[in-house]
C-alpha cells in the first residue's frame, strides 16, 4: 500500500476534471524512457475506459515513441510533436484538460514547452522529480521519494476508479516504467510500496521476465561495439575524487552511427567500479552538450545538475548545456571540483 495519503479533494477534482474532458492530452518528456512511455500509454488506456465514447484521448511524445518502447500497448497511437507538428497544435487548441507525465516543467518538453506553457486549459502534473514548477500545473501530484511515475499512476488510478480499468495491457505499461526506473528492482525502491505495487501489476497476467527482456536486451551490434570502444577509451578516471567521467564527441558518435538513445544506461557503468562514487556522461550535440550524472549512497547528484541549469533525482540527474562540448566538460569538472586534477585516462594497452 502506498505509504502517503492523497489529498481527497485533489483526487476528486481529478477525476471530475478526466470525467468532464472532450480532448486529453497526455505528455511526457522528450527522449522518453520506460517511465515516460509507460506512464503515458498506461494511463491513456485507463483513460479511454474512463472517458466517454466522444471523448478523445491523445498520448503525445514531443519526439516520439522511442523504438524499444514500440512494443508496449497503445505505442502506435503516441503523437510526436515534432513530426506531428500541425496535429499537435490543432489538437492542443482544442484540448480541455493536459496530463503530464514524469516531467516537473513543461520546458523537459522541449519544443512543445512555449505553446503547452501558453495554452489556457486545465493541466494536472503526476511525477517523482524535485521541485515540480508549481505556476505551471493547476493539480499536481509529485512525491520525489516514489520509484517511479508508473507507481505513482498505480496508487493515484487505485485512488481515482478503484481497480475498475486496470488490466493486462494497462499493467504491462505500468510494470515497465517500474522496472526502468529502479533499473529492474536494483535502485530507487527503498519503499515497500514499489513492490507492493509490482506484486498488484504482476495479478493482471503480465510477463514480468518478458517484459525485462524487452527492456533490456535489445543492443544493435553497433550499440554494442560503441560501448566497447567507451569503456576502453573514453573513460577519465579520478581516483581520489572517487569520480568516472566519459565524454563522447558528435565525431565518436558518427564513428559508430549510434545517438542518445544508444548511450540510456551508458553513465550506469561508471559505477559499476567499485571505488567510483561519481560517474558523469557528456555527449556532443549540435550547438549543444547534454550531461548525465548518477552517484552512489545518497549523493546528491541533483545539486550539481542544478548548478549546469538541469535537476533530476538526488542518484539520476542531468543538464542541457547550451556549450560546446570543451566547455561544457570544464563546468562539469569545476562543479564537481576535479578542475585542475589530472585524470588517468585508460586505453587499450598494445
Ligand atoms: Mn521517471
Amino acid at each position: 500500500m502506498y505509504a502517503k495519503a492523497f489529498d481527497i479533494q485533489k483526487v476528486a477534482m481529478c477525476r471530475q476534471w478526466m470525467a468532464e474532458g472532450q480532448n486529453i492530452l497526455l505528455v511526457a518528456h522528450t527522449n522518453a524512457d520506460g517511465d515516460a512511455c509507460g506512464s503515458l500509454l498506461g494511463l491513456t488506456l485507463m483513460l479511454d475506459q474512463a472517458t466517454g465514447a466522444d471523448c478523445h484521448v491523445t498520448p503525445v511524445l514531443p519526439n516520439g515513441c522511442p523504438k524499444n518502447f514500440s512494443w508496449l500497448p497503445g505505442a502506435g497511437r503516441i503523437l510526436s510533436g515534432e513530426t506531428d507538428r500541425d496535429l499537435w497544435r490543432t489538437l492542443l487548441d482544442k484540448a480541455d484538460l493536459v496530463i503530464c507525465l514524469d516531467l516537473n516543467a513543461a520546458s523537459r518538453t522541449d519544443m512543445l514547452a512555449g505553446e503547452l506553457r501558453d495554452r489556457r486549459c486545465r493541466k494536472v502534473l503526476i511525477d517523482h522529480h524535485h521541485n515540480p514548477a508549481t505556476d505551471e500545473f493547476d493539480l499536481i501530484f509529485s512525491d520525489p521519494q516514489i520509484s517511479s511515475t508508473c507507481e505513482l499512476v498505480v496508487w493515484l488510478s487505485e485512488k481515482l476508479w478503484g481497480d475498475r480499468y486496470m488490466n493486462r495491457d494497462v499493467a504491462t505499461c505500468l510494470y515497465t516504467g517500474l522496472n526502468t526506473d529502479t533499473g529492474g528492482f536494483a535502485f530507487s525502491c527503498e519503499q515497500p510500496s514499489c513492490f507492493e505495487a509490482a506484486a498488484k501489476l504482476v495479478r493482471y497476467d503480465i510477463q514480468p521476465s518478458e517484459i525485462n527482456n524487452r527492456i533490456v536486451n535489445t543492443f544493435s551490434v553497433n550499440r554494442m561495439m560503441f560501448y566497447g570502444f567507451a569503456l576502453s577509451e573514453r573513460m577519465r578516471i579520478y581516483p581520489d575524487q572517487k569520480v568516472a567521467l566519459m565524454v563522447f564527441s558528435l565525431e565518436d558518435q558518427k564513428r559508430f552511427g549510434v545517438g542518445g538513445e544508444d548511450m540510456e544506461g551508458l553513465v550506469n557503468y561508471t559505477l559499476m567500479m567499485k571505488e567510483m562514487m561519481i560517474g558523469a556522461l557528456l555527449r556532443e550535440e549540435k550547438g549543444r552538450t547534454k550531461v548525465s550524472l548518477r552517484s552512489k549512497r545518497g549523493i546528491d547528484v541533483n545539486r550539481i545538475a542544478i548548478t549546469l541549469g538541469g535537476g533530476g533525482h538526488t542518484q539520476a540527474a542531468g543538464a542541457t548545456c547550451m556549450m560546446p562540448l570543451d566547455e561544457t566538460l570544464r563546468a562539469v569538472e569545476k562543479a564537481l571540483g576535479i578542475d585542475h586534477v589530472k585524470p588517468i585516462e585508460l586505453h587499450c594497452k598494445q
